[in-house]
Formats: C-alpha cells, sequence, structure tokens
C-alpha cells in the first residue's frame, strides 16, 4: 500500500463519525503523490500522520439565559490544528449543524488556505452548535460572553487568533472582543474582524468576496478570457455572497441569482445588491423578500436548483458540499466556464471531477477565499503597528496576494504535472511550506 493510502486508511479509522473531515483530508492527500514520492524526507518524518492530527481539540460546554429566563446549553470547538506558520488563526462558526468533523474540516483546509497566502499565520478553526436566527441581540450578547468566559484560556495575539465565518460577523466580534478585554484586562489583537474604531481594518467585511473575484479574475486573464458582460450566480447571500456579488459588478460582470438556506432569487436585470444589503445585513430577513420589492425578480424554494440557471461564472459561498454531480453536471451543460469556491469545500469531490474533465477553470476554496484571512493577517499586522491603512492600501495588498496565490498554484501544478489543474496546484503550494516547517521544528 501507498504511503498516501496508508495514511488515508488511519485517518478514516480513527475518524469515523466524521465524514465531512475524512473528505477534506483525502481532497488534499491525494493531491500529494508526486510530491511525497519526490522528497522521502515527509515519509520518514511522518508528516502525513502528524499533519492530519490537531495539535490541540478544546470542546467545551457554554450555558446560557435566554430572554424568557430560560436556561440553554451549547457546545463550543476550537480546533488548533497547526502551528508550524505561526499562532493558530481561523474563523469561528455559529450554526446549528456545527459538530467536531465539521470544525476539524475547516481548520484542516485553514492550514493550507493560511499557507498560501504567504503571511505567517498557522490553522484552527472554532464554533458552536449556538443557531443565531432568531435571537435577539440580548440573547446573542450573552451567549458570546458565555463563550468567551471559557475561550479567552485559550487564545491571545500571539497565540490563537479567532475571526468570524457563518453565523459570526461584526456583532457578535464585537460582543466577543468585549468579553474578552474585560476578562483579561488586554486590548489587544486577539480577534479579526474588529469594528473599525476599536481597531478593525478597512476591507475585512468585503475581503473575502473580493479576494474571491480578484483571483477568479486573474484565472480567466490566465486563460485569455474576461468576466466582462459575463452572467454570474452566486450562491448564499451572507457576507462572502453580497461582496463576490459586489466586485462582480465592479468587473462588468452581472449577478442575476442568490440564495440562502431557504431558496434561491433569479433577477434577469441583475440582483440589486442594495436591497439585499438592507434585507441581509441590516433587517436580517429571508432573501423570499426581495421579490416583494422587486416583482419582475422570480424566487424558488429550495437553494440547490441555483446551479440550473446558466451563468459563464459560478460562485458558490454558502456551505459544505452545496453544490453537487447534478449541479456541476447542470452548470457544464449552460456554457459555464469558471468556478470559484468563496464558501469552504462548496463543490462534492464528484462535482469537482466534473468541472475538471469539463475543462472549466476551477478555482479551490482554499485558494479562492484565502482573501479573507489574509486580510485578517494585514489586520493583525496594523494592530502591531498600532496604525490603520487607507481602504486603498488594504485593497492593493489583498490583490496582490491572490495574485500570488494565483501564481504559486499555478506554478506548482506546472511543476508536478498537472498544468492548469488548480485544486493539485494550492494543496501542493500550501503543503510544502507547512511540511518543511514541521520538519524545521523537530518532532512534536
Ligand atoms: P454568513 O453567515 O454571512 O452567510 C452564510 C450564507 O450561506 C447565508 O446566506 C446562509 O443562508 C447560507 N447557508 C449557510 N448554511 C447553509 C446551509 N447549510 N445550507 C444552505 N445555505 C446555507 O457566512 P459567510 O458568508 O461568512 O460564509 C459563507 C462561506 O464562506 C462559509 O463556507 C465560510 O466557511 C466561507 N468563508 C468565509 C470567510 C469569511 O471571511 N467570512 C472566509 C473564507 C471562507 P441562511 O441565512 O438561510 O442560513
Ligand atoms: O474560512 C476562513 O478563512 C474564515 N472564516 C476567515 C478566517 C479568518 O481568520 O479571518
Amino acid at each position: 500500500m501507498s504511503y498516501i493510502d496508508s495514511v488515508l486508511q488511519i485517518v478514516e479509522q480513527k475518524n469515523q463519525a466524521q465524514p465531512e473531515f475524512i473528505q477534506a483530508v483525502n481532497e488534499v492527500l491525494c493531491s500529494l503523490k508526486p510530491v511525497v514520492d519526490k522528497h522521502p524526507e515527509y515519509k520518514d518524518a511522518k508528516i502525513l500522520e502528524r499533519i492530519t492530527e490537531p495539535e490541540r481539540q478544546l470542546i467545551f460546554r457554554v450555558a446560557w439565559q435566554d430572554d424568557n429566563g430560560e436556561y440553554q446549553v451549547n457546545r463550543g470547538y476550537r480546533i488548533e490544528f497547526n502551528s508550524a506558520l505561526g499562532p493558530y488563526k481561523g474563523g469561528l462558526r455559529f450554526h446549528p449543524s456545527v459538530n467536531l468533523g465539521i470544525i476539524k474540516f475547516l481548520g484542516f483546509e485553514q492550514l493550507f488556505k493560511n499557507s498560501l497566502t504567504t503571511l505567517p499565520i498557522g490553522g484552527a478553526k472554532g464554533g458552536c452548535d449556538f443557531d443565531p436566527k432568531g435571537k435577539s441581540d440580548s440573547e446573542v450578547m450573552r451567549f458570546c460572553q458565555s463563550f468567551m468566559t471559557e475561550l479567552y484560556r485559550h487564545i491571545g495575539a500571539d497565540t490563537d487568533v479567532p475571526a468570524g465565518d457563518i453565523g459570526v460577523g461584526a456583532r457578535e466580534i464585537g460582543y466577543l472582543f468585549g468579553q474578552y478585554k474585560r476578562i483579561t484586562n488586554r486590548f489587544e489583537s486577539v480577534l479579526t474582524g474588529k469594528g473599525l474604531n476599536w481597531g478593525g481594518s478597512l476591507v475585512r467585511t468585503e475581503a473575502t468576496g473580493y479576494g474571491l473575484v480578484y483571483l477568479i479574475d486573474e484565472m480567466l486573464k490566465g486563460a485569455k478570457k474576461s468576466m466582462e458582460g459575463a452572467a454570474c450566480v452566486v450562491s448564499g447571500s451572507g457576507n462572502v455572497a453580497i461582496y463576490a456579488a459586489q466586485k462582480v459588478a465592479h468587473l462588468g460582470a452581472k449577478c442575476v441569482a442568490m440564495s440562502d438556506s431557504g431558496g434561491y432569487i433569479y433577477d434577469s436585470e441583475g440582483i440589486k445588491l442594495k436591497t439585499i444589503q438592507q434585507l441581509k445585513e441590516v433587517e436580517r430577513k429571508r432573501i423570499s423578500e426581495y421579490v416583494k420589492i422587486h416583482p419582475k425578480a422570480k424566487y424558488v424554494e429550495g437553494c440547490r436548483g441555483i446551479w440550473t440557471i446558466p451563468c459563464k461564472i459560478a460562485l458558490p459561498c454558502a456551505t459544505q458540499n452545496e453544490l453537487d454531480f447534478e449541479g456541476a453536471k447542470s452548470l457544464v451543460k449552460n456554457g459555464v466556464i469558471a468556478v470559484g469556491e468563496g464558501a469552504n469545500m462548496p463543490s462534492t469531490p464528484e462535482a469537482v471531477e466534473v468541472f475538471l474533465k469539463a475543462g472549466v477553470l476551477f478555482g479551490p476554496g482554499k485558494a479562492a477565499n484565502a482573501g479573507g484571512v489574509a486580510t485578517s493577517g494585514l489586520e493583525m499586522q496594523q494592530n502591531d503597528m498600532r496604525m490603520s491603512w487607507s481602504f486603498e492600501e488594504v485593497d492593493k495588498r489583498l490583490k496582490e496576494i491572490m495574485q500570488r496565490i494565483y501564481q504559486a498554484s499555478s506554478s506548482a501544478a506546472e511543476e508536478y504535472g498537472c498544468p492548469g489543474n488548480f485544486v493539485v496546484g494550492a494543496n501542493i503550494a500550501g503543503f510544502v511550506k507547512v511540511a518543511n516547517s514541521m520538519l524545521d521544528h523537530g518532532l512534536m
């Protein structure tokens, strides 16, 4: 049995109830064959066995009181996956579906993504099975305070720096930061995505969506194609989706469909983003409300049907495994030319295969959505210097980072015999730096 297959077998045995984690490990390890063949030192040092085992896994009770005075209990997580490149770094997800396997898959992805940014950050992820939907601001605040009352022991500006993800935006980061500061008496760069008045960075809100579109734009240019005039479908309508749709419009394309977990909207004239922002960022309402304001648009129940809408560019920006074999088939049939993963692992392995076989330009999540954490890294740099850069300065740095990710992934794919395959390229480019740093640090 090959080295990679034997490690995959161990990972499967040890993590049986964690399908998303096994899927993410499979996806990375399957790209690494030419690398471990060329570098026997990785096998000798058991790098793959070590890199698939988190350095530290924290699971804790989060008890809080709702507005009716009733006690509630949730389960919190922080998986400090790997610190070879820097302090642990990665977001927090608050969603009822959160479990250990999902947080581990996200932490594992984060490690290679963070490596691709070229910034000094390790990989981590955390979260809770708490559902912020329908909760009052005071409930969210009490929950965040309870969550941080445990988490604060494990994090710090040079130890582990969480940020947002699904269900964790500016409001939650504010309450989490407030509680950290109160308990520790330290005002430090312990979270990113902070408010602009208290240490946040310009462009962090826009960064994941903008970065995604910068990367896809590079890929299109590399293939002598352009975004100009292209119809674009963006799933989700949260932080990543909204700013991906905004940047797509800046570059002359038109977003015609968006979704939430309830369904999707189609607006052939182009989605009015101001309405989406009002509904989602301000009022926290469902996307179905859009058609009440723009009656020419159409709302369809169920979010998966969004991939049947003809488009040149598809940007899945909601959640893992939202784009399956059927969705990929219908995108290809309708002439999609580029797919960029704004979400983490939104395409199933079968969908990825469909895209690669059809010669669609495919930007995998760990490269395509790295702009968010990269700008978090820039926020940390600004905090360390106790200064803040202008919007233009941060945006320029973000764009340069995305261009470097494109080049690094593209060259690695070429060097290892898979030109144009950004899945293999991003996995290899991300992996090699982490693996070499682990070798440097000795056995741990
Ligand atoms: P938000 O909470 O802002 O938005 C999430 C969006 O996805 C909402 O429209 C939500 O719909 C939808 N969604 C969530 N879960 C599901 C589900 N199970 N089925 C269908 N739709 C769902 O999160 P973000 O925009 O921050 O994150 C979106 C994706 O991007 C995630 O995969 C995240 O890991 C990834 N990502 C985020 C980064 C960031 O900086 N925020 C950076 C890199 C990646 P509804 O409101 O109905 O639940
Ligand atoms: O998945 C991700 O990269 C994020 N949710 C952002 C992490 C961060 O630390 O900014």
